[in-house]
C-alpha cells in the first residue's frame, strides 16, 4: 500500500511537473488537434452553438411586417371580452379614464402609477400592423402609444426580472385576464402600450384606455384593458404557472410567435 503511494506520489508529481512544463506547448498544440476531425466536431460545436442562437435571437429581433393606411381593414372586429362591465370599471369608463392608472410592479427599483396623459409623455410609436387571432381571422389597423421597454427603463427593472405580466381589468370566470412575455418581446421596438386605434383613443370594445401591442405574437397575447404590469423572475407564481389565462385553460402556446 505504501508503496502504491509512494507510487502514487512520484506519479502526482510527475504529472504537475508535465502539466507545468507543458503548459504553452499544450495551448499551441491546438491547432494541431483542430486537425483531427473528431476533435474538430466538438472544438467548433460551441461556435455552431453560439451561431444558432445568435440566429434564434435575430429573428426574436426582427420587425412585424407594416402597412399603408390606405391597407387597414375598414373596421377592426373586437374579440374576447368587448366590456368588461365590473362597476370599478364602469367607473372609470364614466370618467373617461382620467382617474385610470397603469400600476408598474414587481421587480422594479421605481414602482409607477401613469396616468393617460403620463403615457403620451414618453417617446410613442405608430404603426400599422396585421393582427391575427387564432381563431381564424386577421385585422389591419394603426396603433399609437408609448414603447413598453421605455416605460420599464423608466421603471428601473431589477436584474432578477425576467418576464413582464400584463393584468387586465375583465375577469373570466372570477379570474382577471392575464398576460405575460419575455423581455426579448418587452424590448421590442414594435412592443407598445396603445391608447389610440386608426388615430382616436381606443375604444371600450378594443380594451379601452390601453392594450399591449405585441406584434411578433398571436392576438391573445395581446392584453387589452391594462390595469397592472410586473415584472418577476419566473411565472411560478402567474395564474397556474403557465403565464397566460388561455394557456393555463386551454393549453394554448405561451410562446405564440407569427
Ligand atoms: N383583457 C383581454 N385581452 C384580450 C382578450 C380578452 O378577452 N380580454 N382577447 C384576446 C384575443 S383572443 C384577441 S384576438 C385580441 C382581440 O383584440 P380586439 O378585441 O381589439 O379585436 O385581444 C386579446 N386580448
Ligand atoms: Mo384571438
Amino acid at each position: 500500500d505504501a508503496q502504491w503511494l509512494v507510487a502514487g506520489a512520484r506519479m502526482t508529481l510527475i504529472t504537475r511537473r508535465g502539466l507545468i512544463l507543458g503548459a504553452p506547448a499544450l495551448l499551441a498544440g491546438c491547432d494541431r488537434v483542430a486537425q483531427i476531425p473528431a476533435a474538430r466536431a466538438i472544438l467548433f460545436k460551441g461556435e455552431d452553438m453560439h451561431r444558432g442562437l445568435q440566429r434564434a435571437l435575430t429573428d426574436r429581433a426582427a420587425l412585424a411586417p407594416e402597412f399603408r393606411p390606405d391597407q387597414r381593414s375598414p373596421f377592426f372586429r373586437p374579440n374576447g371580452t368587448r366590456d368588461p362591465g365590473t362597476p370599478e370599471y364602469a367607473a372609470l369608463a364614466a370618467g373617461r379614464f382620467a382617474d385610470w392608472r397603469l400600476q408598474v410592479g414587481g421587480l422594479v427599483s421605481r414602482p409607477l402609477a401613469l396616468s393617460l396623459a403620463d403615457l403620451t409623455q414618453f417617446p410613442n410609436r405608430a404603426q400599422i400592423t396585421r393582427h391575427d387571432c387564432v381563431e381564424g381571422w386577421s385585422a389591419i389597423a394603426k396603433w399609437q402609444g408609448p414603447m413598453l421597454g421605455s416605460v420599464l427603463k423608466a421603471a428601473g427593472l431589477r436584474d432578477a426580472a425576467r418576464y413582464i405580466v400584463f393584468t387586465c381589468a375583465d375577469l373570466f370566470g372570477g379570474e382577471h385576464y392575464y398576460e405575460s412575455i419575455d423581455l426579448i418581446d418587452a424590448f421590442h421596438p414594435q412592443t407598445i402600450l396603445a391608447w389610440a386605434l386608426n388615430d382616436r383613443m381606443l375604444p371600450v370594445m378594443n380594451g379601452a384606455p390601453c392594450r399591449l401591442r405585441v406584434e411578433r405574437q398571436l392576438g391573445y397575447k395581446h392584453a387589452k384593458y391594462l390595469m397592472r404590469i410586473n415584472a418577476v423572475a419566473d411565472l411560478a407564481g402567474t395564474g397556474r404557472g403557465r403565464g397566460g389565462y388561455w394557456e393555463d385553460n386551454v393549453d394554448y402556446d405561451w410562446y405564440a410567435g407569427i
